[in-house]
């Protein structure tokens, strides 16, 4: 895991940087500075430039940038994404997060995941508890590949820690460290299995179309292993072919034995490369009082073309 810790210069830096980009957009659309935010990104201290081209190039699979600028008088939690889009609670952070992300990939979005925000934000939802949503708590995210569904899934998920203060844990498997068996591998590799849309896209304008979809769940040039899999969504193609759904359940298994766990500090981002690794989150308890765990999130793609193409219009919103 790759670490880089703003200093005191370097936070000042970037503050001034949010308060340039908030001055210049009075009212703070993320989808309409997007589209400016990698040349605004440019004039991020150096340091942090050198840190994401390094995730790039090296293909880190997971990355933690620490000490990033939270208000002083940060908002309290919402008590779901609808409601911080109404109030407009963590713009600033909302700012930090797109901005940052910006000098690492493309950021983009889906219609049907939190009314096609660019800006995603994750805390705990009054009804959602147990559900397989960002909004979930008391019952685990089980481990996924983000959007593990669609061809245009990310290529990383950028997650920034507001609060936390139960430090609970955001999962993480890498596929370097698996070790698996052969044969286990071998089934893998091919293209034996579909993956559903999970939660957070089903509803009148889901995504039901792709699951036609037949792909592996690991795949990659060798010495570089992707991974593909939704423990909740992804399902061997054919019902009959035992050795498949076998694969998946012992893959379960080998996970189970890698996965470890990052605590997000107020202040952290993580990027998580999606195709490198696969992660989830321990359940915890809510409170609902303006304290609980909030994180804003980020789906960024190397090439927004691949966005483009997907959507058939020049729109970094996935519909
Ligand atoms: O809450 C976390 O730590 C991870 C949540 C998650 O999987 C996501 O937002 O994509
Ligand atoms: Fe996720």
């Amino acid at each position: 895991m790759k670490r880089l810790t703003i200093a005191p210069d370097e936070r000042r830096h970037i503050e001034r940087l949010v308060d340039d980009v908030l001055a210049e957009h009075g009212h703070w659309d993320p989808v309409q500075f997007v589209t400016q935010a990698k040349t605004v990104a440019e004039s991020l201290p150096l340091r942090v430039r050198q840190f994401f081209r390094q995730i790039q190039s090296e293909e880190s699979d997971v990355a933690v940038l620490s000490g990033l600028p939270l208000s002083p008088d940060l908002d309290a939690t919402p008590t779901g994404w609808d409601m911080a889009q109404k109030t407009g609670a963590g713009r600033r952070e909302e700012v930090v997060l797109a901005l940052c992300s910006a000098a690492l990939g493309e950021p983009f979005a889906w219609g049907n995941q939190q009314d096609g925000r660019i800006v995603h934000d994750v805390c705990p939802t009054p009804g959602m508890e147990r559900s397989e949503t960002s909004g979930s708590s008391t019952a685990p995210l089980s481990l996924h590949t983000e959007d593990a569904f669609h061809q245009c899934r990310c290529d990383y998920v950028a997650l920034f820690c507001l609060r936390n203060p139960e430090r609970v844990g955001t999962t993480v498997v890498r596929a370097d460290r698996l070790d698996l068996p052969a044969p286990l591998s071998g089934i893998l590799a091919e293209k034996r299995f579909r993956h559903r849309p999970d939660q957070s896209h089903v509803g009148p304008h889901g995504h039901s179309a792709d699951v036609a979809d037949l792909d592996a769940i690991m795949f990659g040039p060798p010495g570089s292993c992707y991974l593909r899999i939704d423990f909740d969504d992804t399902f061997a193609a054919d019902e009959d072919d035992h050795a498949a759904r076998d694969a998946i359940k012992e893959l379960y298994r080998h996970m189970c034995d890698a996965v470890e766990r990052v605590v997000l500090e107020p202040g952290d981002a993580i990027f998580l490369d999606n195709y490198r690794v696969v992660h989830g989150r321990d359940p915890f308890e809510p409170r609902y009082d303006g304290k609980d765990r909030w994180l804003k999130r980020v789906n960024l793609i190397r090439d927004i073309r691949r966005v483009f193409l997907s959507t058939g219009v020049r729109s970094r919103v996935i519909s």
